[in-house]
């Protein structure tokens, strides 16, 4: 049933957002926002004890979301994931490739298993997750694709060789998958969050780390982000409000990729 105003662009009445990795964090916010919406999320995460935590969280938010345990990387898993959702609560109308990691080594001391690992979470997943998702969006009249990219898609930092290297490639997935359905009314485009306070981060914002400081300087806001500063940029990209962008990445970075950063006092 549709609760919004008809001339509302932004309204998700009834549509079904799958979220991948989202019992915690970015990908948690971001389906909060799109519940807020009207959406029907759905989430998936590693393990039973996540997804129970995740659906609590939901729940504690008056959210009624469904969870299923899924390893975004095994092709099969996903299939029969995407066939239980369709089952459960109805198409997929949008997909949130949010489930990610990261392996912060010089390069110099990452094995190429690592790399590889790296690689298939952050990449060859959403590929996966995507091509599952698009039949069901194709017969339905179209859907929304939207990919969690980095502000490792454009610039590169120590460490983070596998990450970038991963987060560079979605930002092309994202505009590949554009161009292949744009016509089609799909709209696949990439949020670009800069640095989120979320347990991915939290080493770097241990107390006394350098880094912290070094972020607050290059943040023209001045302050780490937080998992809730995505649930907007994320209901726009999921909305009818954004029909006509396609192959876009949304920075939400408090500014960081237009700064040259503070002169050290
Ligand atoms: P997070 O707290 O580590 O959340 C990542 C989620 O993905 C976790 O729930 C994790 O599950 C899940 N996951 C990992 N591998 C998976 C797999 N193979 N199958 C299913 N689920 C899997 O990180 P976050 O900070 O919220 O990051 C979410 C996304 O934003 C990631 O793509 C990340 O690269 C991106 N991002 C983060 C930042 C930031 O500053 N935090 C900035 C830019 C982009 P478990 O908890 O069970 O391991
Ligand atoms: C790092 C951080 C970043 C953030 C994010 C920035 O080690 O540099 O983890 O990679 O997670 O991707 O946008």
């Amino acid at each position: 049933m549709n609760n919004c105003l008809s001339k509302n662009k932004f309204c998700l009445d009834g549509k079904v957002a799958l979220v991948t990795g989202a019992a915690h964090g970015i990908g948690f916010a971001i389906a909060e926002g799109l519940a807020g919406n009207g959406a029907k999320v759905v989430f998936n995460d590693l393990s039973q004890e996540m997804v129970d935590k995740g659906l609590a969280a939901y729940k504690e938010k008056g959210i009624d979301a469904k969870g299923y345990i899924c390893d975004v990387t095994n092709e099969e898993q996903v299939k029969e994931m995407v066939e239980k959702i369709e089952k459960d609560a109805g198409v997929v109308k949008i997909l949130v490739n949010n489930a990610g990691m990261i392996i912060r080594k010089p390069m110099e001391e990452m094995s190429a298993a690592e790399f590889r690992k790296v690689i298939d979470v952050n990449l060859n997943a959403p590929f996966i997750m995507s091509q599952a998702v698009i039949p069901g969006m194709l017969k339905s009249g179209g859907g929304k694709i939207i990919n969690i990219c980095s502000m490792m898609s454009e610039l590169g930092r120590e460490t983070v060789s596998a990450y970038a290297a991963s987060k560079g490639g979605l930002k092309m997935l994202t505009k590949n998958i554009a161009s292949e359905y744009g016509g089609r009314n799909i709209q696949c485009n990439g949020l670009g969050p800069g640095y989120i306070a979320t347990p991915q981060t939290a080493p770097l914002r241990e107390e006394g780390h350098p880094f912290n400081s070094f972020i607050i300087a290059k943040t023209p806001a001045e302050r780490w982000g937080n998992p809730e500063d995505l649930a907007g940029p994320a209901v726009f990209l999921a909305s009818p409000a954004s029909d006509f962008v396609n192959g876009h990445i949304l920075y939400v970075d408090g500014g960081i990729l237009a700064y040259i950063g503070k002169q050290p006092k």
